[in-house]
């Protein structure tokens, strides 16, 4: 009687264990209805000159970066790719933990074959169960340091810190280099690389940056001023930043001139308020912070810099990426 009141218990265990593992958590605001989110992307390759210097980039619809998924918890995404890019690609949501839909997390020969140039693959998915800063991009060859990615937003009904901000802003950082990336990878794995990673030639916050062309290969076609990126503030409104660092290997310190950050999550997951001035974030991390504009009005430089250390020497001359806040 003993040993099947035991192997009872040991069974009941696993079943709360397994409905406390794998059972979604509900969505606590029962206002939100559940939306199916279509987007439609083309990846295909386009000249653009993101920060003046003129070259071909991989990207999603024509946009460098490419366009934004937000969504909402409990929604589904659906992403119907086109792919004209000339070559293989899947795409890859990053953060998502694809519970029930392992098929669909974008890995090549893991989850998926690759999708054939001039084939269609739509990625179907739903978000039970997660929140926060995410991004998708692609995950075959070096795709993603020639421009397929973008930001993935999954707003929380049940936001603890939503009191605590007026509206949200997305700061995408990325190295980036003006060679193809698939060009820069045969030469890093060449013995002449002695393993020394390639140095980007300038950083880029949501896409934007000045280049000094001076410094452009003769031949190439190049404008200095492209501009920066700008955010418009009102003064004693309190700003989310999610900021995403998209890059191939760059690591940064991100900051913005007199003012503090709090941070509030890291990885689409809440943590405790947390006063800081700069916040290190690494290739594919992310972070939520809250910026109250609470200086005089005027310009304030947004920065990040380039963790150097643990660059090649070459990187020495690399500047600072800035962006503009104003109010
Ligand atoms: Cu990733």
């Amino acid at each position: 009687n003993n040993i099947i009141m035991t192997s009872r218990g040991i069974f009941f265990f696993y079943i709360i264990l397994w409905v406390a593992i794998v059972s979604p958590t509900p969505i606590l605001n029962r206002d939100y209805e559940p939306k199916t989110n279509i987007f439609d992307f083309t990846i295909e390759k386009v000249t653009l000159a993101p920060d003046g210097f003129t070259r071909q980039l991989s990207t999603v619809n024509g946009q460098y970066p490419g366009p934004t998924i937000e969504v909402n918890k409990g929604d589904r995404i659906v992403m119907n790719i086109n792919n004209k890019l000339g070559e293989p690609t899947a795409i890859h949501a990053h953060g998502m933990l694809q519970r029930g839909t392992p098929w669909f997390d974008g890995v090549p020969w893991m989850a998926q074959c690759v999708i054939p140039d001039d084939y269609e693959f739509t990625y179907n998915f739903t978000v039970p169960d997660q929140v926060g800063t995410h991004w998708y991009h692609a995950h075959e060859t070096m795709q993603y340091v020639d421009g397929v990615f973008g930001p993935l937003i999954i707003h929380d009904p049940d936001d603890p810190y939503k009191a605590e901000y007026d509206e949200e802003i997305i700061v995408m950082l990325n190295d980036y280099h003006h060679t193809n990336a698939q060009v820069l990878l045969k030469q890093f794995l060449t013995p002449e690389s002695k393993g020394e990673e390639p140095v980007p030639d300038n950083g880029l916050i949501n896409g934007k940056n000045n280049f000094d062309c001076s410094k452009a290969p003769p031949g190439s076609k190049c404008a200095d001023n492209a501009g920066l990126a700008r955010f418009e503030f009102v003064q004693n409104k309190k700003y989310r930043l999610r900021i995403i660092n998209t890059s191939a290997f760059s690591a940064f310190f991100f900051s913005i001139d007199k003012h503090e950050m709090e941070v509030i999550e890291a990885d689409g997951e809440y943590t405790k308020r947390n006063k800081i001035h700069r916040l290190p974030i690494n290739v594919a991390q992310r972070y939520s912070v809250i910026v109250t504009a609470n200086q005089p009005v005027d310009n304030y430089i947004m920065r990040a810099e380039f963790q150097k250390t643990c660059m090649p020497d070459a990187a020495a001359s690399l500047p600072i990426i800035k962006a503009v806040v104003h109010y």
